[in-house]
């Protein structure tokens, strides 16, 4: 178990802008802490065989630009999250691959196009499940992996390693607060109520709106992740008064900034 090699990993990120890193086991994804979990095949051992270690990162959607959802603006930083992401842990997978520990990275999304998601929603590894093992958040109703730091407005990408590091555990508190802004606030009722941890989401009706929105170059959608509570950059960019969202009562000045953002760039 190598606790140097933890802090090196940990270090390298803080060098590019990385400040959430975590570790899971990849022995823990056999023991299904609750139901519905990843079928065997979709497991970092069956993927990569000698994987001990799944390495996760995160960096922040900035919230301000999320909120002018659907927009190019935030087209544009979910592009360039992904971007900087998937070069990160790829150059972290060939750090470890130089220091004699097999590693590979798994790309933050993994389908080609949104379009084929209609006939098979799934991709063959998920970073929410990875995230929650390495005990950076839990889930929320919204079916999206809630931190304290950020509640569900982070992206994240792997990397399977067959260095034995020493790995987090999952979080016992849930962030989620079960509001229920999310489920109101889906402009295709695609979030279901249900009891935690299942969250119901219908991946047809969810895939359908990042379809439509996609023809008019203003995907992905976010709105689930825009009117959730949780999360310490709320306080940074004083966003704690959710009533923000209702309506342009509150702050008419930001809704007219969002509006004027949305008339540009995108149809
Ligand atoms: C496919 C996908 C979508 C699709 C489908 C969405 C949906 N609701 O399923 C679309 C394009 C619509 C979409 C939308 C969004 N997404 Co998305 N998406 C993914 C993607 C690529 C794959 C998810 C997946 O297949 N996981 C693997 C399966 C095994 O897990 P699962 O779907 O959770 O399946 C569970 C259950 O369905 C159940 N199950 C029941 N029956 C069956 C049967 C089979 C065969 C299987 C496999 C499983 C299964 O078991 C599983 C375990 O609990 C991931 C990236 C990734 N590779 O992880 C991002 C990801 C989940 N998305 C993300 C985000 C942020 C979003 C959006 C907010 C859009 C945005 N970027 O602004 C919305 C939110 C939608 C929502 N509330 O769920 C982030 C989440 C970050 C976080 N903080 O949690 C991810 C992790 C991308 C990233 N790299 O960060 N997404």
């Amino acid at each position: 178990m190598s606790a140097d090699l933890r802090r090196k990993i940990i270090e390298r990120c803080r060098e590019w802008g990385i400040e959430m890193v975590g570790f899971a086991s990849a022995d823990d994804w056999d023991d299904p802490p609750f139901e519905p979990w990843p079928p065997e095949q979709f497991r970092p051992k069956a993927i990569f065989p000698g994987c001990r270690t799944v390495i996760v990162l995160g960096l922040p959607v900035t919230l301000p630009i999320l909120e002018t959802s659907p927009s190019i603006w935030y087209q544009e930083l979910y592009k360039n999250l992904n971007a900087q992401l998937d070069e990160r842990a790829y150059q972290l997978s060939q750090f470890l691959n130089g220091l004699g520990h097999a590693s590979v990275y798994v790309p933050r999304d993994g389908y080609g196009t949104v379009e084929l998601l209609k006939e098979n929603p799934y991709a063959f590894f998920s970073h929410r499940h990875a995230a929650y093992l390495a005990g950076l958040g839990t889930f929320g109703i919204n079916n999206m992996l809630l931190t304290r730091e950020y509640g569900p407005r982070q992206r994240f990408v792997s990397v399977f390693t067959t260095a034995e590091i020493p790995s987090g555990r999952p979080m016992e508190k849930q962030l989620c607060v079960r509001c229920m802004r999310c489920i109101k606030a889906c402009p295709v009722q695609a979030i279901g109520d249900v009891e935690y941890p299942k969250a119901s989401i219908d991946k047809v009706k969810c895939t359908g709106r990042s379809i439509d929105l996609k023809k008019k170059y203003r995907s992905p959608c976010g709105i689930c992740i825009k009117v959730c509570p949780v999360g310490e950059d709320r306080k940074l960019f004083r966003r704690k008064d959710m009533g923000l969202y209702d309506g342009p009562e509150k702050d008419p000045e930001l809704f007219k900034a969002w509006e004027h953002v949305r008339k540009y760039g995108s149809l």
